[in-house]
């Protein structure tokens, strides 16, 4: 039935749903907690309520395990309502863009003026080692997918929001900016695709957000991108990076993105 929605009509569909089942007026801003996120997120603000993303118009379950696939909406301590979504559709899903940017399109209906988009991603610059956040400058999409349709010119110049990164540096003023390549995955690089996205002038390679990015600028939403280095890029480390060792570090890293986290909040 949802197939004869167009998206826009379905993101409006789902802020309405989640709009009453909350008896909320409005979203303020909107996050997107990528892998290593969603216990940086835990314990800010007030819980509203909670909803499994399923429910809502437009939504599927995310298929990898750990992804979440839950929304929660928080009032923060300055009053502003948060929306958490723990869990994102990838392009790599196969369930096509629009599944892919409706979170950010149902925030924007949702009457959010800012979107979060966090990621965990594998670093190029082998000075940032797993746990590292980084703020996103720009982005280069290697997906050759779009979630505009048609003649849509939308301009990308300060996609990342020069006044948000501002906010975050007073929050965390040794926050290193890069720009993030979006690979279509799910596949990892090779190392040649590696020092390719290196050489293009990308710093993190990943394989989300920039089709969120692009959807939520034509939407009118001021974006901030984190990335948070989990891992270093295939062939940057002389030795592959041990599983435990990237939980470990990406654990180790959670208070910091939970001060940064809350620092956004207070000044969102
Ligand atoms: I976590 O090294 C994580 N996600 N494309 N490459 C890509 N995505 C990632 C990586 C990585 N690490």
């Amino acid at each position: 039935m949802t197939e004869t929605y167009e998206p826009q009509q379905l993101a409006e569909l789902a802020a309405k749903t989640l709009l009453t089942r909350f008896d909320v007026a409005n979203l303020d801003l909107a996050l997107v907690l990528g892998s290593g996120w969603s216990g940086a997120s835990i314990g800010l603000g007030e819980t509203i309520g909670e909803v499994e993303l399923a429910e809502l118009p437009g939504f599927a379950k995310p298929v990898v395990a750990g992804h979440g696939g839950t929304l929660r909406l928080v009032r923060t301590a300055n009053h502003k309502v948060a929306a958490f979504f723990s869990g994102r559709t990838h392009y790599y899903e196969g369930r096509g863009v629009a599944a892919v940017v409706h979170g950010v399109r149902t925030a924007a209906a949702a009457g959010a003026t800012a979107v979060v988009l966090t990621n965990g991603c594998g670093g190029l610059n082998p000075a940032w080692g797993p746990g590292t956040p980084v703020l996103l400058r720009d982005h280069i999409n290697l997906t050759a997918a779009t979630p505009l349709a048609g003649a849509t010119f939308i301009d990308l110049t300060q996609a990342y929001s020069p006044r948000l990164r501002d906010l975050a540096h007073e929050v965390d003023p040794e926050l290193p900016e890069g720009v993030y390549v979006q690979f279509p995955g799910p596949q990892y690089e090779t190392p040649a695709e590696v020092r390719m996205a290196k050489i293009l002038g990308g710093d993190l390679v990943g394989m989300s957000t920039t089709l969120e990015t692009i959807a939520a600028r034509e939407a009118g939403l001021e974006v901030l991108g984190i990335s948070l280095v989990t891992n270093l890029g295939a062939g940057i480390s002389p030795t592959p990076l041990d599983h435990a060792e990237v939980i470990a570090a990406g654990k180790a890293a959670e208070p910091r993105l939970r001060g940064l986290l809350a620092g956004l909040l207070e000044r969102l």
